[in-house]
């Protein structure tokens, strides 16, 4: 059966941003402010530590149902035993990915574009990453912002799976990205650099319910 997973607020733990010290601390709050899926990110980091980190992540993440998703590294993702790995567009193909990991694994994907859509099964896939959505800095090679209108023709391409927004999301731009129709923000810097990630993650939960709260006209 299919892991559970909601992606409505989504830590992208960019190691690259927060360093090896404070993560747990980081973990848990994010999590304590309703933070509903955590992504390991850490391109630079050597596979050992990132199978170390992620395992002692998971026993964080685990009691709150908080899923683990691996960026990238399908045998890290297998080693930790996470949920499901993200995938970039050079990385290996979601359809390998699926073979390794099984059924029940979250797999996700980066799209910035539709021509990076081209080709893409969507039935393999859990979610679709899109962005940068706006300016950022987190990702050197993120390409540019694709806005609002860009994030709504990739999400289009893919009507029947939730659509996660990516790229400069903060509080203040949050309300906008969920009424396009995102069914999760992925954000790093926000919450990593965050004095009290606890805090930061409820800003982002009370723009995302009254997005979604019904307007009155
Ligand atoms: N993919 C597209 S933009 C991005 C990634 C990993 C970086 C998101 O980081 P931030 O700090 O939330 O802009």
């Amino acid at each position: 059966m299919k892991r559970p997973f909601d992606p409505s607020l989504y830590l992208i733990l960019d190691l690259a941003l927060v360093g090896p010290g404070p993560v747990d601390r980081l973990v848990t709050s994010a999590m304590a402010g309703g933070v509903t899926l955590v992504q390991l990110r850490g391109k630079a980091v050597p596979t050992r530590e990132l199978c170390e980190l992620g395992t002692r992540i998971k026993t964080l993440l685990a009691p709150h149902r908080v899923p683990l998703i691996v960026n990238d590294d399908v045998a890290a993702a297998l080693a930790i035993e996470a949920d499901g790995v993200h995938l970039g567009q050079d990385d290996l193909p979601p359809a390998a990915a699926r073979r390794i990991l099984g059924e029940d694994a979250v797999i996700g994907l980066s799209i910035g574009s539709p021509a990076e859509a081209v080709g893409v099964d969507g039935a393999i896939l859990d979610y679709v990453s899109i962005g940068p959505i706006h300016r950022t800095s987190t990702k050197s090679d993120a390409g540019p912002a694709i806005g609002i209108e860009g994030f709504d023709r990739v999400r289009r391409l893919f009507p029947d799976l939730p659509a996660v927004a990516i790229g400069g999301i903060t509080p203040d731009n949050a309300a906008d990205i969920i009424r396009a129709g995102a069914a999760g923000l992925a954000v790093a810097s926000a919450l990593c650099y965050a004095v009290e990630p606890a805090l930061a993650a409820r800003a982002f939960r009370s723009r995302i319910a009254i997005a979604a709260r019904p307007r009155v006209s």
